[in-house]
């Protein structure tokens, strides 16, 4: 792992990473921006990009080599995402959606769970989703509805409820979804299934329902979806962990993915600065470029020191799992503030374009709409700073 030597701390990538965040930056350069806007417009995910980026290996990062996938580490994976959201954050959720689906499996699957399904993302161009907020429960993932009841015979779940917000749902082959096998038991009554929500010949699975893509503010290619179940069945082998484990697949899911959309704030923050830059030093008032003027300067210095800070962040957050060791601390450093500062860059582009900045003529209103999201998705900010909080007040381990 490149930021680890034997003398201490290292920022230096290696050649591996370099060529891999090069490929990944000429995807987003050549095939995701040139698209963006429309895709933008539209509300309309452009699939025939994701599929160039699964047959250039640029999705199911770290779904293991064993089981097809690109086996990347978690670093490896935010260089990655960085680049892919300064191409267009809608269309980098979407194409890095499969590993938040993805991850509980990797955590707490089955050898033949992990075949299956992963395998299934690998071996054809298929995806998966992550089915935990609920319309009455996001940040409060105890107080999941949904439930799950096993069957007499003990060999299938009948599943109720519904799911909200659910990236990719409509395009999922199955979806990772937490519902509850004891609800007197608070968290500990949480279990994790993988529900195929297709049958073989791509309608959906009997009692399940998936409406159509949400009309967002921003990540507008992303499609957000609200799923509901109605006596759907999901066999006993479908069950990830055991009954009550479903909390803590949860939690260790989050902690893996926050810093991949640290990765994607600092990517959107730096295309924001990127576009800030440009345009100051080529939009002339009072006689002189307004990068002359100390205010606008200040602007771009403080984006530009947050953009630092976030990627550091959010690389610790990444390496400290690649060491195996938890970094839920880290991680919720990470999210949290690389998702407020791409949040205040793309308001302070916004504000260097001035009026201009405030039309869909140029870029960074846009990526104003879209720096939204990263403070609520995968946790609010102010989850984030509950988390660390906790972490730092009452450490767990
Ligand atoms: N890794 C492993 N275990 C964890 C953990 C982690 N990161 N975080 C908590 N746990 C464990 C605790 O150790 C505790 O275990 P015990 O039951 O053995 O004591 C249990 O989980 C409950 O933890 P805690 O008391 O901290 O849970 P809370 O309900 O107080 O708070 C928060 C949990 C609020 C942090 C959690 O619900 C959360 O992250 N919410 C946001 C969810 C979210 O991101 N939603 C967005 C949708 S996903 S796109």
């Amino acid at each position: 792992m490149a930021v680890a030597t034997s003398t201490g701390v290292s920022f230096e990538l290696t050649d591996d990473q370099k060529e891999y965040r090069t490929l990944a930056h000429d995807f987003a350069e050549g095939e995701i921006r040139p698209v963006a806007a429309e895709a933008d417009q539209q509300s309309k995910l452009p699939i025939e990009v994701l599929r160039k980026g699964w047959d250039t290996g640029l999705m199911n990062l770290h779904v293991p080599e064993q089981y097809g996938g690109a086996g990347l580490g978690s670093l490896d994976g935010v260089l990655v995402m960085e680049e892919l959201a300064w191409g267009c954050s809608g269309i980098a959720t979407s194409m890095e959606a499969n590993g938040l689906g993805a991850a509980p499996v990797i955590i707490a699957g089955t050898e033949a769970q992990k075949e299956k399904y992963l395998g299934m993302l690998t071996e054809d161009f298929k995806f998966s989703a992550f089915g935990l907020t609920e319309p009455g429960a996001g940040s409060d993932v105890s107080g999941i509805q949904t439930t799950a009841t096993l069957s007499e015979d003990g060999t299938h779940y009948v599943i109720n409820g519904s799911k909200t917000f659910i990236t990719n749902a409509e395009i999922a082959d199955w979806i990772t979804i937490f519902a509850m096998t004891d609800k007197s038991a608070g968290h500990r009554g949480l279990t994790a299934f993988i529900m195929d929500v297709k049958k073989p010949d791509g309608s959906p699975a009997d009692g399940f329902t998936c409406e159509g893509h949400m009309d967002k503010l921003g990540q507008r290619a992303s499609p957000t979806n609200a799923i509901a179940f109605m006596d759907m069945k999901i066999p006993v082998e479908n069950r990830l962990g055991e009954e009550g484990e479903g909390f803590k697949i949860a939690m260790k899911t989050l902690d893996a993915t926050r810093p991949g959309v640290g990765g994607m704030a600092t990517g959107v923050a730096r295309a924001a600065l990127e576009y800030a830059m440009a345009y100051a030093v080529e939009r002339v008032q009072f006689g002189m470029p307004i990068a002359m003027n100390q205010g606008v300067n200040f602007l771009i210095a403080d984006m530009a020191t947050n953009i630092e800070a976030a990627r550091l962040l959010t690389w610790q957050g990444a390496w400290l799992h690649d060491q195996g060791k938890r970094a839920t601390l880290q991680s919720s450093h990470a999210k949290r503030f690389a998702a407020d500062s791409c949040m205040s860059a793309t308001t302070d582009a916004v504000q260097i374009f001035g009026g201009y900045g405030y039309t869909k003529e140029y870029p960074v209103e846009k990526l104003m709409r879209d720096a939204k999201i990263f403070q609520i998705y995968e946790g609010t900010s102010q989850i984030q700073r509950l988390v660390i909080a906790k972490e730092l007040m009452m450490p767990r381990g």
